[in-house]
């Protein structure tokens, strides 16, 4: 079951634009089922971990400025082939790069404030969904 769930947040970018509504639509019209949705906000802390993957790199300060500088909408959703395919709705991450049609394309300004994330595998799509939403909730619906 877990191999055919994704996490995702909605950024503070698409979140202060007023654009939740209709990435979520799109997510529910690609097939993907909400498992959990929270609106929430990260404090530099759960930031620092969530990218720790990144910690080293140049543009990680920024990174985190920018995702904790208003709320986001956190999901854990549900669909064959999960993973790939929400990276395929999403697009690149430099919104620029991404296919015509993509999330990031129509709704993300610059490769940082790109709107929204997807895990880049099952792995991460596990202990994403878990950092947010627990083992307990992440499996109760
Ligand atoms: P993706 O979100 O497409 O998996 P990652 O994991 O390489 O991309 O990067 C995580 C986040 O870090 C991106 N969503 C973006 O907000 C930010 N980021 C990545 N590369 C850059 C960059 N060159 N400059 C600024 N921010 C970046």
């Amino acid at each position: 079951m877990a191999t055919n769930r994704t996490f995702t947040m909605i950024k503070p970018d698409a979140v202060a634009n007023g654009h939740i509504g209709a990435i979520l639509h799109r997510i529910n019209a690609a097939g993907f089922r909400i498992v959990s949705m929270e609106l929430t906000r990260l404090s530099r802390a759960e930031a620092s971990q969530f990218y720790a993957v990144h910690a080293e790199r140049s543009f990680f300060g920024e990174l985190i400025d920018f995702m904790t500088s208003g709320p986001i909408v956190a999901a854990i959703l549900e669909k064959d082939n999960a993973v790939e395919d929400f990276r395929a709705l999403i697009g690149a991450t430099d919104p620029t790069k991404a296919e015509p049609g993509t999330i990031r394309r129509d709704f993300a300004k610059s490769i940082e404030a790109n709107a929204i994330h997807g895990s880049d595998s099952d792995d991460n799509a596990r202990i994403e969904g878990q950092f947010f939403f627990g083992i307990r909730r992440e499996y109760a619906y």
